[in-house]
């Protein structure tokens, strides 16, 4: 059965992706050799742009993991990383197509496995892409998972969202994923630091993240995270701040099931929205 794509933000760009090629699951494999030398180049130049950054901005903890991704001139093979990977915190990255439905996505997660889009932008996009491509799923968001906090935060996520599947309640989880995976921010010895691929992956949010007056920079919490909406085309407006990565793991290591049912009843909050 050929699996679906599916369309992120408005639904009106069909998906970059091949989904033909996808197992039942939407993994598929990585065709490596399929890559061409300007994708190569365009890694390596995203690469090299970004990592001249990192000091002072991104976490340390991202710093020190970044050299486990291995090749910084071409796209890495997801099977080299595995190796190292899976002795760190036993995740394994599987490639797919692009953005998978929620359920693939979460069943994914639950068992350690990231799935990893395995294309990569044209020359023309090096600035900026809605879809996440491989430079922002595999920069982004796997030197996080040597991180044996997130590592398991990241597999509760997935557990949970199973849970939250059937309780529909996706969408308050997916914003929980938003403002700490994706965009989250980190307090630590040397100043505010940025941990969410979605900044780690990306030049001008970066900078933007840590060090511009305009948005407002919340601490972490449940009831007020999951009600507040996202934009998923500009730099967030809102960033929730945690203290370590085990207060960001403790925090979320209870039954969200109570949490739901409260937030049935609360208003929800827009992006900018100041209130508490
Ligand atoms: N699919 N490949 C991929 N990568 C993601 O990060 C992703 C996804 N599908 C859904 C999704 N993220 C979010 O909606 C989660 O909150 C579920
Ligand atoms: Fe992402």
């Amino acid at each position: 059965m050929a699996v679906q794509p599916v369309v992120y933000g408005e639904g009106t760009r069909p998906p970059r992706g091949d989904y033909a090629r996808a197992n039942d699951d939407y993994t598929c494999a990585q065709d490596w050799s399929a890559y061409t030398g300007q994708d190569h180049d365009t890694y390596r130049r995203l690469y090299e742009r970004q990592t001249a950054q990192l000091p002072g901005l991104a976490s340390q903890a991202f710093i020190d993991a970044l050299p486990r991704l291995g090749a910084k001139d071409r796209i890495p093979r997801f099977d080299d990383i595995n190796e190292q990977l899976h002795k760190a915190t036993r995740w394994e990255l599987v490639a797919v197509p692009g953005l998978i439905p929620e359920e693939p996505f979460f069943s994914l997660l639950a068992n350690r496995k990231f799935p990893v889009t395995d294309w990569i932008r044209k020359p023309e996009e090096f600035d900026y892409i809605v879809e996440p491509d491989v430079f922002h799923d595999l920069y982004g968001h796997v030197p996080m998972l040597f991180n044996p906090h997130i590592a398991d935060y990241m597999q509760n996520y997935g557990e949970g969202g199973l849970k939250a599947a059937r309780l529909g309640s996706c969408e308050m989880l997916s914003r929980l994923y938003w403002y700490t995976i994706e965009f989250g921010l980190i307090r630590e010895a040397g100043g505010l630091r940025a941990y969410g691929a979605g900044i780690l992956s990306s030049a001008g949010e970066l900078p933007y993240s840590v060090q511009s007056p305009e948005p407002q920079r919340r601490p972490l919490d449940l009831l007020r995270t999951m009600r507040t909406r996202y934009k998923i085309d500009s730099y967030q407006q809102t960033y929730f701040v945690i203290d370590s990565f085990e207060q960001l793991f403790e925090m979320t290591a209870g039954d969200f099931t109570p949490l739901y049912e409260q937030m049935r009843g609360m208003p929800e909050f827009a992006a900018d929205a100041c209130a508490s």
